[in-house]
């Protein structure tokens, strides 16, 4: 029994990398059950986001962690507080790039926001590779 029932976070998980993995490992150290809202290529769309890998294998990727319990898309804004209800979640986690951004469902559930891992992200990695026919 661990200090939270359900967690649950949202993200892209884009190239999927070690500060994606340290997140999720936090967060299932927290919780006995861990849920992943993984954003939808149209959710990108509409987030700016330009994504290298299509949302079937981001999300199938992610629902191989031995970490992560249920992976669900994420399809706009607004499905947060919905969620948190429906899966009866007492949990939200992000990294702190998002810090303040989902107090609004401190009214439903504990929101935590925790440091990011420094030196790593899908913009880095997507800069560092070879450009193509180049
Ligand atoms: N993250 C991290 N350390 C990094 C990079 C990312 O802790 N070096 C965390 C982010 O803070 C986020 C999660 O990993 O909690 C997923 O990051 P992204 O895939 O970049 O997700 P994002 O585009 O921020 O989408 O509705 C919320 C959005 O869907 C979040």
């Amino acid at each position: 029994m661990k200090q939270f029932k359900c967690a649950i976070t949202y993200g892209t998980y884009d190239l999927f990398h070690i500060g994606h993995l340290n997140l999720l490992e936090r967060i299932a150290q927290l919780a006995d059950e861990v849920i992943v809202a993984v954003s939808t290529d149209e959710f990108n769309a509409l987030k700016g986001k330009r994504t290298v890998i299509p949302y079937p294998e981001r999300a199938r990727i992610v629902a191989a962690l031995r970490v992560v319990d249920q992976v669900i898309p994420e399809m706009n804004w607004e499905q947060k507080t919905d969620d948190v209800l429906k899966y009866q979640c007492d949990l939200m986690v992000m990294g702190d790039d998002w810090l303040g951004r989902f107090d609004f469902l401190k009214q439903y559930c504990e929101v935590l926001y925790l440091p990011r891992t420094e030196g790593i992200s899908t913009t880095i990695i997507r800069e560092t590779m070879p450009v193509k026919n180049g």
